[in-house]
């Protein structure tokens, strides 16, 4: 297999040529932002939305992206063509760039460094969407939207990442991020949703949690479906005595959640609706109307 081709600062360079000085505010502090966006059967999902997080985030932390939205749009569209992906996984990339090792980033130094990496995706295997996922309550709080707000997609993810590990040591798959007040927010990498008595729910975005794309989407599937979706604060009881749970995320798309810090919720089991949830929104990632076409 040939190499795998990423953009990097207005070049498509083979992935062992793409490299980043040292002294990038990225690498030195986490200072920058994300995108992980999928690629379904030719077409990117809903680059339109990704987009307008990644210009969101940027304005957030003060960056001036080093290209116009639209040029951004057709690199991801570029990097996907470059590796000959229908389907796989985008991660978009821009650091502050600057140059130095001071915390000020002065804007005379090096500018805001954009790159783009297509490649496959990590997927769980049918039988942990039958199982559905093992997840803890991880002893870190979601940052409060008065520090790094949850919205940004910034490189900064060390309190997800430190979550994450926890969950791995106590042989879960997940963890939950509470806020400040003891309320649900999110997991390390993904959205939760419970449902109870036929309710689809889901905390609001102001909580405390990542805007998620596939959340939207899920969403809007939801409603078309029949169900009544309410964006409601919830806590730990609540997704203990719900009749099912689900998480959503571009990697994960919706996914059961079975086990809560060593107790089953439910029967233990991917819930009839999370299952119908996700055939709607695999159904859903083949239409036009999901994507750009690469
Ligand atoms: N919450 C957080 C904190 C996230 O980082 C989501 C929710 C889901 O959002 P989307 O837009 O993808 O529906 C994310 C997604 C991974 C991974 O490997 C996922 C994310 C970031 C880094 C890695 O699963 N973000």
């Amino acid at each position: 297999m040939s190499e795998q081709i990423v953009y990097l600062e207005g070049q498509y360079l083979p992935m062992s040529e793409a490299k980043i000085p040292v002294l990038d505010h990225g690498v030195l502090y986490g200072d920058g932002i994300f995108e992980g966006i999928r690629a379904y059967d030719g077409r990117v999902f809903k680059l339109a939305q990704h987009m307008e997080r990644f210009e969101s985030a940027a304005k957030a932390i003060n960056l001036e992206l080093p290209l116009p939205i639209g040029e951004i749009s057709e690199i991801v569209l570029e990097t996907c063509r470059r590796n000959a992906l229908s389907s796989g996984y985008i991660r978009l990339v821009c650091t502050r760039g600057a140059d130095g090792l001071g915390l000020y980033p002065h804007p005379s130094t090096h500018p805001p460094r954009l790159f783009c990496i297509a490649g496959q995706v990590a997927l769980y295997s049918d039988e942990a969407y039958r199982r559905g996922l093992k997840v803890i309550t991880s002893h870190l709080r979601r940052n409060n939207a008065t520090i790094v707000n949850p919205q940004i997609k910034s490189l900064n993810y060390l309190n997800n990442i430190l979550a994450s590990i926890e969950a791995r040591r106590y042989g879960a798959d997940e963890a939950i991020l509470l806020n400040s007040e003891g309320l649900v927010t999110e997991c390390t990498g993904d959205n939760i949703f419970i449902v109870k008595r036929g309710v689809i729910c889901t905390p609001p975005i102001w909580l405390g949690t990542l805007d998620g794309i596939t959340r939207m989407v899920v969403l809007e599937i939801a409603q078309k479906m029949g169900y009544t979706v309410k964006e409601v604060p919830f806590t730990l009881f609540d997704v203990l005595n719900a009749d099912e749970a689900f998480l959503t995320g571009t990697a994960a798309e919706i996914i059961a959640l079975t086990e809560l810090d060593g107790q089953p919720i439910a029967d233990g089991v991917a819930g009839e609706i999370t299952l119908a949830l996700l055939q709607e929104f695999r159904k859903y990632t083949k239409l036009e109307e999901s994507g750009a076409k690469i």
